[in-house]
């Protein structure tokens, strides 16, 4: 294991924010017909959302109460030591005001013009000594050019873009890949060679860059790290450093009628079993529609940071 995996593996606990235009429906959409349909972050695939409704619907989303200075906090109070935040899920909604497309919230929202949330978050992490990473899915659902193998190389050359820019814009120290995977999807023209090219062009970008293993194709070399998610292996995989992402309920992102909240004492166990095998916790939080992080989710990460510093 390197030198460059070293802060990573020190902080051993991270939050995971899963917040996009998706947040905004709070995990129900509602047909023209009346009858509502469930979902979190997939809610525009699992609910064949018309590619027109979601739009609108993004159009409405105004996040104002996203408080970046709070989930540092909430993070912080967890003993929770660097953040991961979608900054585009499969939806290919940019969280950050890029320039590649208008499918963004600076430029397809009703939020504040003059506010940039990933700029904000940056701010208050690198304030509390935080490092600050981004979810990127390289699946997506928008682009018109991601699905057609013959334009697939302009949907390419834009998610190259876009990684420059959060690159150049916010300095990340890590990049955590989603999206290579799907099977029934054109996704699948995602080959090793493809990984191998995306990696080795984000670290160029910036060296010491951290990169999870899902920029290739599940290889348990791939990347810096590997990404058992809602488990627990039993053992390490091949010496590899990994991460396990978990959700504090049944869903990454914001789901209004997701109720069933992991007791603290329960995701604590989790935290241990995890480390005591090597491995790095990565635990979700999804704000709503208005930015705020559920309040269930807050004072469980207290919890665990409570009883972190007792022990
Ligand atoms: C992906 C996303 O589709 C999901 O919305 C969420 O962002 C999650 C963290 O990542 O979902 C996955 C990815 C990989 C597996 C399962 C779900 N897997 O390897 O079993």
């Amino acid at each position: 294991t390197s030198d460059r995996t070293k802060w990573w593996r020190q902080d051993r606990f991270g939050m995971f924010i899963h917040f996009g235009a998706y947040s905004n429906l709070e995990g129900e959409y509602t047909r023209p017909d009346g009858t509502v349909c469930r979902d979190a972050e997939w809610i525009m695939r699992e609910c064949d959302v018309p590619k027109d409704a979601y739009e609108k619907q993004a159009a409405g989303f105004n996040p104002a109460d996203f408080d970046a200075k709070a989930v540092v906090k909430a993070a912080k109070d967890a003993g929770q030591r660097y953040i991961v935040i979608t900054s585009k899920h499969h939806d290919g909604y940019a969280m950050w005001p890029t320039k590649v497309n208008k499918w963004n919230l600076r430029d397809h929202s009703s939020f504040d013009k003059r506010r940039d949330i990933m700029r904000e978050l940056k701010k208050e992490a690198d304030k509390a000594g935080i490092k600050l990473g981004f979810y990127y899915s390289i699946w997506d659902w928008h682009d018109p050019d991601f699905s057609d193998p013959a334009t697939f190389p302009k949907y390419k050359k834009r998610m190259y873009a876009q990684l420059k820019e959060l690159v150049d814009n916010y300095d990340p120290a890590m990049l955590w890949f989603d999206g290579e995977w799907d099977a029934d999807n054109p996704v699948n023209r995602w080959s090793p060679k493809d990984g191998a090219e995306l990696e080795t062009y984000v670290k160029g970008l910036k060296p010491g860059l951290l990169v999870n293993n899902r920029v290739g194709k599940r290889r348990v070399t791939d990347g810096d790290f590997g990404t058992p998610e809602q488990e627990i292996p039993e053992a390490p995989v091949d010496g590899q450093p990994w991460e396990s992402c978990m959700t504090l309920n049944g869903h990454w992102g914001y789901a209004r009628y997701d109720h069933d909240w992991k007791p603290a004492a329960e995701l604590t166990r989790n935290l241990l079993a995890t480390a005591s095998k090597g491995g790095n916790y990565l635990l979700n939080v999804g704000p709503d529609s208005k930015g705020r992080v559920p309040q269930e989710s807050v004072t469980r990460l207290r919890a665990m940071g409570d009883w972190l510093r007792a022990h």
